[in-house]
């Protein structure tokens, strides 16, 4: 029997087709982002054995330490996306001004982090890139609900490329063998309700008592939540989308906006939550409705199962 599997190059294409209007630009920017996260998923795997491991010494615009994997995978995305020709302006995490592609005027503004949680590389536990995309603007700070597509993709056990451009959520599985991203997960749901909680609770002292309440509330209910935590946003956020729950990064008393940043990975992950049929907080707002006052703007967020949300809300909004 032979079993068709559909790639994520086809899939774009049978969605391409989709719109009336579509010119393939869409598609082409895409597959250039699926084909830097096949090469940044090789050089992951071969971390330990080749001089990627490390920090280069440098520090981003948050003053954190650059990995050198971090550089890589900043340099690779924008020169593909730049490359693509699809893009009139390319914004990184790393690197403090978007860049503006001259040599065509490309109909999209493509952001993303490049290699998020790349604190666990030394330790290799999963990573990931986080990448969004909205239709060129002439100002860049564009509300999350403008995104024309967002989507992540994971190096763990296998890499997995999650998207979603605002008709469901689909996930592709790397098939080494072939090179190519197949059709593993499709039309994504999140679970309506689920027993995990993600925060760094380390910071515990410094958080408000409405959320000391929260949490409190529930390791005390009969069957107690579980705690989770990656300290990488795409592999927490991923194990909510699967098996349901909430990820918090709230604001604290050092951190009034918290520490995520709203263009580069608070909209991409609430835009997929939202299309999951989850929920997305931030202080009681809807985080895809924030006029953005900078591109590195950070913003507290909680994100996950619609039920999860509900009762967070019920404490803090
Ligand atoms: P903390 C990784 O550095 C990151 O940007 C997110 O991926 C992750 O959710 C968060 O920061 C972890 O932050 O303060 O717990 O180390």
């Amino acid at each position: 029997m032979y079993n068709k599997v559909i790639t994520l190059t086809e899939f774009i294409l049978k969605e391409e087709r989709r719109f009336k209007k579509a010119t393939g630009s869409f598609t082409l920017l895409l597959t250039q982002i699926e084909n830097a996260a096949k090469i940044i998923a090789s050089h992951i795997k071969k971390t330990g054995l080749v001089d990627i491991i490390g920090q280069t010494g440098k520090k981003n615009v948050y003053q954190e330490e650059v990995q050198k994997l971090d550089e890589f995978s900043d340099r690779l995305l924008i020169d593909m996306v730049s490359e693509s020709g699809q893009a009139h302006a390319v914004a990184s995490e790393e690197v403090e001004k978007p860049i503006y592609i001259k040599k065509n005027s490309g109909k999209y503004s493509v952001f993303f982090d490049p290699l998020d949680g790349s604190s666990n590389i030394s330790v290799n536990i999963t990573m990931g890139t986080i990448f969004s995309i909205y239709h060129k603007a002439a100002d860049l700070k564009q509300p999350g609900d403008k995104q024309v597509a967002a989507g992540y993709i994971i190096y763990g056990t296998s890499v997995m490329f999650v998207y979603s451009a605002g008709a469901g959520v689909n996930g592709f599985t790397l098939d080494p063998s072939i090179g190519a991203f197949i059709l593993s997960h499709p039309n994504i749901q999140i679970p309506a309700k689920g027993r995990i909680y993600t925060i760094n609770e380390g910071y515990w002292n410094l958080y408000d008592q409405s959320l000391k309440n929260y949490l409190s509330s529930i390791k005390k209910e009969e069957k107690p939540y579980k705690t989770r935590y990656a300290a990488c946003m795409v592999a927490d956020v991923h194990r909510i989308l699967f098996q349901g729950g909430i990820f918090m990064y709230p604001s604290d008393s050092k951190h009034p906006q918290g520490k995520l940043r709203l263009m580069y990975e608070v909209n991409p992950m609430a835009f997929l939550i939202r299309e999951a049929g989850g929920l997305a907080t931030s202080n009681g707002n809807d985080p895809l409705k924030i006029k953005p006052l900078s591109l590195d703007q950070r913003v507290p967020i909680a994100l996950g199962s619609k039920e999860e949300i509900e009762k967070y809300l019920k404490y803090n909004s």
